[in-house]
Parts: C-alpha cells; structure tokens; sequence
C-alpha cells in the first residue's frame, strides 16, 4: 500500500546516474527516527535531521554514529570515485547514505531531500532502493551579474540555498562592468564610492557593493553548502565604472561619463600604460586573497574597443598573474586568441561554431565551460511573451535549455575537454531577486542535470514528468519561478 505522499525513487532532478527501485524496502519514518553520523560530517547530519523534522513532525534527535538514519564517510581510498559520489540505500529498517567525503553526503542529502514529500504528512514513507550516484562534470555553475543590478547578501544566499539542491557546485560573480563596479578592493576605495554607489547599475536602479567582508561571508557561506565563489573582474573592456573612478585608467587621462545604459564594447583599459597593470595586478592580489576557491576569471569578452594586438600585449601580460595569485584563470572564450597559460579556462558563449582558437586550446590540453548563449543563457526571454529579458541569441523555453549536449556544441571539444556547464544570468532587464527566479527557474534545473546526469540517461520527457512535480515543492519554497506552458505543472 502506497501512502499517497510517497515519492518514487527516480523523481530527482538531477536524475541520479543508477537508480535500483525496491517496493518491498520502503521505509515508513517512525516516530523514534534519529539520524547518525560521524563528526565529520555532523553539520551535514543536522542538516538532514533538520528536513526530516520538518516532513515528519518527529524530534528526530541526533545519534551519535549510530540512528535508523546513517550518513558514513567511506575511505577515500576507494579509487577514483569523483568526490561528489554518494550511495544511497533505502531499506524497511532504515536509510544509509555512504560517501567518500562530505561533498559526496551533501550531494546525497539533497537527493533525499527531494524523496521527501512537499508538505508534512501524517506518515512520511520514503521509496525503497538504492541509487548510486556521481556527476558527469565536476564544474556545473550558474552566474549572477552584481554590476548591472546589484544583488545584496540576502539575495544572494537564498539563490545559493535554492540552487545547491540541485548540485549546482559553482557560483560565478560578475563583479564589475560598465555599470558598476560591486567589490570592495583595498587601497583603490573610489571603485566602489563612485562605482558601486547610488545611481550605478542599468538605469541608475542597482546600486550597491559587497565590502571584503561581506565577500568574505558570503564565500563561506556557499562553501558550507558545497559551492565554490568563481569572482569575474572583467577587463580589457567592460571596465566604464572603473574608468569613471580612475580617469587614469583611460589612455589620455580625460575622464569618462557616467554609463547605465545597456551598450556594450565601447571601453578598454590602456594596454600601453603601466598604470594599467599595477591597477589589475593589486586587483587580482585582492580577489585572490580574499577567494578560497581555484579560480578567477578575467572575463575577456568583447573588448571591441581594443585592437587585436593590444588585446593580446593585455592578456598576455595579465593571465599569468591569476597564477602568481595562486588561481587559474577563466575567461570567456574571445581569450583563445592569445597562447594560454596551461592551466587557463575558456568559457564558450557563442552561438555559431567559429574559428576562435578554442578548439586550439582544446587540443593543447586547455579544459573549457561550456556556456553556449542559445542554450544555457538564463538572461534570454522563454519566448516571445516574456516580460523580463532578451533575444539576441533567440527565446530559450525549457525544452531547448534541455535538450542539447555540451560534448556536441564544439568540434573539437568533446567530452574529454569540458571541464562543465555555465548558465550565466545577466542583469540588463532585472530589478530584484523575485526577477533572478523568475529568469532562472525551472530552466537552471535543465542545466544541472545536464552537468550532472550521465549522457545516456538523459530523455526530455521524463525530465519534462520530473519537473511537473517540482511545482509545489519550488512554490513551498517561495521561488518565484516561471510557470513554463510547456510542462503539465502539478
Ligand atoms: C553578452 S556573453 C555579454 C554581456 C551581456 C550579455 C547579455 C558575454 C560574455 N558578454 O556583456 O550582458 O551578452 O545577454
């Protein structure tokens, strides 16, 4: 006998890689249910207990190593099993999560978390089995864009929160544009005063700046639930709101207008001027220090107010200071131009395959983000009626967010070469956090299981079925997500 409220098995987004159903070792939570752990892993144990007492109802006390409810951090010797794996066993006596390493038990507790039923219930059964787990790529990222609409802290936690329950591991910033300038950097104080003040942003409406420590907070707050800050200070181009703090920033030293429009490629800094690099290179000391993670990205993108020579005398001199710093450095894929460090990233975004050196990079041995503008750019309209957004790479409804693989997108880049998926948000058309939703949900979820979900297993209707069902979970939830006709929503 089912209860109704029970969940199967495979109803999780990202669609775990081997999922084994067994009707006869369903579990019906007890009253008495605790949760155990090892001290390594207690937070996370907490974390599961805290969701079982909301479902349940029940005290769901901690208990110590042993409780019906175990999460058990495997040896690590367990050979080149990504350290994002879990092993999930749901049986009539209880449930055992097993991992290599606390990532792997966080990964793991999101998926029980979606076996859970939306609202508490009288009796709260979980669905037999055991699913083995782990991802296709270890980056899968999405992007806020701060420096055309600056979003605060609070914001900016509640999307991690909402995001990690889909393994999205990473979390890229773009800090700085035309616009606005949203970090504050030591020794360089009129970057945020004049740029990240009141009156910056599109329109003058997204004003704001994370001091270092609010960085700081905020960088160890998405690493407690297991996302790495991927900073962007964009430059050559892009670099207006800087310009305008610094007039000699600028090649003849004339200071520049104040810009909130949306235009894009019309400022550089100087590649000529030595002024030049003592300003990026304090800059990227400061992001470094204050970014535990691996990388920095340098954006790179249409710098179209540089010659191509400048362009590569800039980079080249720049790139190899994310090393010095102790980062690898992404930058979206215009940087192929230039001969790469070895470890340096390319972020793909074009629409049309082109010869831009990425497949160059590629088979130098450079990993590379796929982030393709006509699938994975959360900041497109979901088609024609679409109050928020843009269209220069055509409306991207759920389907065509989903049904596309990175390993196809680039000749020469295939499986071997990706690194993972990126779903950039930009901010021209968004005022608030309800619009970051509205924009990103549910098609960041098409995303995640892209990254996650083996190749194989992928099918955009039972993806489609999948997600009807996350409805009301999203909406328990308050995501204000977009209600997408092409999904039969619950
Ligand atoms: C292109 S894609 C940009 C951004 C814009 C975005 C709008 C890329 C690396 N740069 O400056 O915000 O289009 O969709």
């Amino acid at each position: 006998m089912r209860a109704p409220t029970m969940r199967h098995l495979g109803d999780v987004i990202p669609l775990p890689a081997s999922v084994r159903p067994d009707a006869s070792a369903d579990f019906r939570i007890p009253a008495d249910v605790t949760v155990g752990a090892a001290p390594a892993a207690a937070a996370i144990a907490d974390e599961l207990a805290g969701l079982l007492r909301r479902a349940t109802g029940f005290p769901v006390p901690r208990a110590g190593e042993g409780g019906s409810v175990r999460l058990l951090l495997d040896d690590e010797a367990d050979g080149g099993k990504s350290p994002e794996s879990y092993r999930l066993d749901i049986a009539a006596d209880g449930v055992t999560l097993r991992a290599p390493t606390a990532q792997g038990l966080f990964a793991g507790v999101q998926t029980v978390r979606q076996l859970l039923p939306v609202e508490a219930a009288a009796e709260v059964v979980l669905p037999g089995g055991r699913i083995e787990d782990e991802p296709r790529f270890p980056y899968r990222g999405t992007m806020l864009d701060l420096a055309r609409h600056f979003y605060g802290p609070a914001d900016v936690r509640s999307f991690i929160d909402t995001i990690a329950q889909f393994k999205i591991n990473h979390l890229h910033l773009h800090l700085t544009d035309d616009q606005g300038w949203r970090l504050e950097i030591e020794g360089w104080p009129r970057l945020t005063e004049v740029s990240g003040g009141a009156g910056t942003g599109i329109d003058g409406a997204g004003p704001g700046f994370l001091t270092a420590r609010e960085y700081t907070d905020l960088v160890a707050y998405a690493e407690s639930r297991f996302i790495t800050i991927v900073p962007e200070i964009d430059m050559p181009g892009h670099v207006n709101a800087a310009q305008l703090a610094y007039p000699e920033l600028t090649c003849d030293g004339v200071p520049v207008q104040q810009r909130t429009d949306p235009e894009v490629g019309y400022s550089s800094l100087c590649a000529g001027k030595e002024e030049t690099y003592a300003f990026v290179e304090d800059v990227i000391r400061v992001v470094a220090a204050l970014t535990p993670g691996p990388y920095l990205h340098i954006g790179g993108d249409e710098a179209l107010n540089t010659t191509a020579e400048d362009y590569r005398t800039f980079l080249t001199r720049v790139l190899p200071l994310a090393g010095k710093y102790g980062k690898r450095a992404i930058g979206w894929h215009e940087m192929a131009a230039v001969d790469l460090p070895p470890t340096a990233i390319p972020q793909y975004w074009r629409i049309e395959p082109a010869d831009d050196g990425v497949a160059r990079a590629a088979a130098a041995g450079h990993q590379v983000i796929m982030s393709p503008a006509d699938r994975s750019y959360l900041d497109m309209k979901y088609d024609d009626t679409s109050p928020l957004g843009l269209d220069w790479a055509g409306v991207v409804g759920v389907e065509r967010s989903y049904d596309w693989d990175p390993a196809d997108r680039l000749p020469g880049v295939g499986e071997e070469s990706l690194l993972g998926v990126e779903a950039p948000l930009w901010s021209e058309t968004l005022r608030s956090l309800a619009d970051v939703e509205f924009m990103a949900f549910p098609r960041l979820l098409a995303i995640a299981e892209i990254g996650w979900t083996p190749r194989a297993g992928r099918d955009w209707q039972s993806f489609r079925r999948r997600l009807a069902e996350f409805g009301p979970r999203l909406a328990a939830q308050g995501v204000n997500f977009h209600r997408s006709p092409e999904i039969d929503w619950r």
